[in-house]
């Protein structure tokens, strides 16, 4: 008997002990104690609620729960409310959503407020741009979890145990639909075979209430269906659609709808028949409305012209507001560029009154160093939403423009760009975990501060680490001290670091063509599309550097609201966060310090070195709280950030020298690399 207790016991250890290797994100759970759930009806959904109480509890020992639904105003559809012993809400998953959150406030000690908790955002999607060979486009943590090349359509029990896990990390932050394929859409989606495929993934998502969604390829009728246009007014085109959407329906009741990039980057689109994205989003539109379906359309759209790249969304959508359907949604890039480290927010937001508009983020890290860069994107994210836009006037923050307080929306929405694939730790970089999170957070509660995003984050992830060190006396204070707020304090920095060391001061797309990783200010071989390349962006030469976006340039200030185009348009009024990205100044010109714009520059590229510099500092402090592996993969991944600051730096600083022919200032650390060395490597190493 003895010898079984102290097996036992050594087991329980072991297990507790175990490396953690990601996979369980922020729902390590740690020892519950017993809870009694109390819920008069049953149903996939609320099932799943009663067993997580049970998984996770931390309350009163031995307390008793009530789940109880029932209508009550003050709640929206999927909001709940909180009592001491119950949890409310008018809908089954509403209850889910109401467990997952009483079960974080008794992980993170936080306060549960007045109880009541409604989301910013019905829809809450995240985008897959998964392919169909299972590859990912701008994915960096593996595979697709949806889809591969071999067997395609055998459903595994693995794969159905990875689809429930999936949902569950999506329920627990409230994230209510996915579409599982890439916005460069393969008509094959919408085959028998993929549609069985995707019938599966529904059932495994739905007890959490997550959606399926699919982008859709706008030729399908073509390529799938055998027509010889896609011409969204042309009968056949409308009848293929309907036959096709009642199929899907057949399959999948409460199937979401479609995402569409259209007319946009090569792919095909209504423009090709002469139709305008309203003519084409609103056939699919109609198509869906009998089944309660969306499409998402989006607005990313730009031809090789003259005009400024980022003034043609504005140019082409802002003339069709009014005219799409109630249940077409235009999904807006966060910038007017695509998704830079910094971008002032898209002209659009707020100025389409009269149609749903939905801001659509990028989690995966495409212009932000993949998965080896450490960059909490809540920061970013929270400086889009919060910025105003005056449009109803002062207060009209992308916000509130976008989550239905100031513009009556029939539907209100929010994307991201997933970062998951199938590393075991979802997202290739520990703290890229942090990012899928704070999308939930942000787009349940658009007012969230990122401070406290990273609060709740970094306790449910990392408290548990070192469980051996649990039961010592202080061991919370300890851990805030010495862990919590040293690492919330690298999370919050670090978006400004990768802006620094990058683009600085409103530079933007200068990035490498080399999978859009490292430097790459010089980018520009014959034949490529101007506005591809990276000296379109920056028109650096002899005489200064920046975009001239004012009035007397490309007059893209005009397509914000008054009183922010004045002051944007105003060299001494506009953010020096902004500055080149509206500005075309020469190399002297003064900045607000007194520096010199090449100086200035050159400090920021510095000071980003440096930050990074600090942050493994600060990280090797932290090693006694930290799981060994999580330890040591940040660890390597901070030493290849700080390799690739170096580079961005040494690069920027010495190609756009020659065109400012200025000193570099002599208290910063000189180049370690040379120009033609960095040119002649970049290509070397392939970044997908
Ligand atoms: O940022 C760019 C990416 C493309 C992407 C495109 C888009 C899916 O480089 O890979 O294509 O944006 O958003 O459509």
């Amino acid at each position: 008997m003895k010898r079984l207790i102290i097996f036992a016991f050594v087991l329980v250890m072991t297990l507790r002990l175990r490396a953690q290797d990601g996979h369980q994100l922020w729902l390590r759970t740690n020892q519950p104690l017993s809870v009694r759930v109390v819920c008069a009806r049953h149903s996939p959904t609320l099932d799943i609620a009663e067993q997580e109480l049970k998984k996770g509890w931390h309350g009163t020992q031995g307390a008793s729960i009530k789940l109880i639904i029932r209508k009550d105003k003050a709640l929206k559809d999927g909001g709940f409310r909180l009592t001491k012993n119950s949890v409310e809400a008018t809908t089954d998953i509403g209850i889910l959503y109401g467990v997952y959150n009483l079960l974080r406030y008794q992980r993170t000690g936080d306060e549960t407020g007045d109880g009541i908790s409604n989301p910013s955002y019905q829809i809450r999607v995240l985008d897959h741009w998964d392919n169909l060979n299972g590859t990912i486009e701008r994915g960096y943590a593996g595979n697709s979890i949806f889809w591969r090349k071999t067997d395609p359509f055998v459903v595994t029990e693995k794969d159905k145990t990875l689809w429930q896990q999936y949902a569950r990390a999506n329920a627990s932050i409230g994230i209510n639909g996915a579409v599982l394929d890439n916005v460069n859409a393969s008509p094959k989606i919408l085959s028998d075979n993929y549609l069985n495929r995707v019938k599966s993934i529904a059932a495994i998502l739905r007890p959490y209430g997550v959606k399926v969604y699919l982008s859709v390829n706008f030729a399908s009728p073509i390529s799938l269906g055998g027509l010889k246009t896609a011409d969204p007014l042309d009968a056949s085109v409308i009848v293929w659609w309907k036959t096709k959407i009642k199929e899907i329906y057949g399959l999948i009741p409460d199937f979401g709808g479609f995402l569409v990039k259209a007319s946009s980057e090569g792919q095909p689109g209504p423009q090709q028949y002469g139709r305008t994205h309203a003519d084409g989003a609103n056939m699919l539109a109609d198509a869906l409305k009998p089944y309660h379906g969306v499409v998402m359309w989006r607005a990313f759209v730009y031809t090789a012209n003259d005009d400024d790249r980022a003034k043609q969304a504005y140019n082409e959508f802002k003339p069709l507001d009014g005219k799409f359907r109630d249940n077409v949604i235009i999904q807006v890039k966060n910038g007017p560029i695509d998704f830079q480290p910094r971008e002032p927010f898209s002209p659009l937001f707020g100025a389409m009154k009269k149609t749903s508009v939905m801001p659509e983020l990028q989690i995966t890290q495409e212009y932000l160093g993949h998965a080896v860069y450490l960059v909490f994107l809540s920061t970013m994210w929270e400086e889009c939403l919060k910025s105003d836009t005056y449009q109803q006037g002062k207060g009209s923050t992308v916000a509130r423009c976008t989550d239905g307080s100031i513009y009556p929306q029939k539907y209100t929405a929010i994307a991201g760009v997933s970062n998951i694939g199938l590393d075991t730790n979802w997202c290739g970089h520990p703290f890229a975990q942090a990012n899928w999170y704070a999308f939930g957070r942000l787009a349940w509660n658009d007012q969230l501060t990122s401070a406290q995003i990273a609060d709740e984050w970094l306790k449910l992830t990392f408290y548990n680490d070192v469980s051996g060190k649990f039961g010592e006396k202080d061991y919370r204070s300890d851990w805030t001290k010495n862990f919590l707020n040293p690492v919330k304090e690298i999370m919050l920095d670090s978006r400004e670091t990768a802006v620094n060391f990058m683009m600085p001061l409103g530079l933007h797309h200068i990035m490498s063509a080399n999978g859009h990783y490292g430097p790459g200010p010089w980018w520009a071989p014959k034949g490529v599309r101007a506005d591809w390349t990276p000296p379109y962006f920056h028109q650096a030469s002899a005489s200064g550097i920046g975009f001239d976006r004012t009035t007397k340039g490309s007059n893209a200030v005009s397509q914000y609201h008054e009183p922010l185009a004045s002051e944007l348009n105003n060299v001494a009024t506009c953010p020096e966060i902004y500055l080149l990205w509206f500005h075309h100044l020469p190399w002297t010109y003064k900045m607000k310090n007194g520096q010199s714009l090449w100086n200035a520059l050159c400090y920021h590229y510095d000071k980003g070195v440096k930050e990074v510099h600090a942050f493994q500092q600060s990280w090797n402090r932290v090693k006694p709280f930290v799981d060994g592996n999580q330890f040591n993969l940040v660890q390597i991944k901070l030493g290849q950030q700080y390799d690739n600051a170096v580079l961005w730096k040494d690069a920027c600083i010495l190609y756009f020298q020659q065109f400012s022919k200025m000193p570099i200032p002599k208290d910063i650390a000189p180049p370690v690399h040379k120009l033609k060395d960095i040119i002649a490597n970049e290509f070397k190493h392939r970044n997908n």
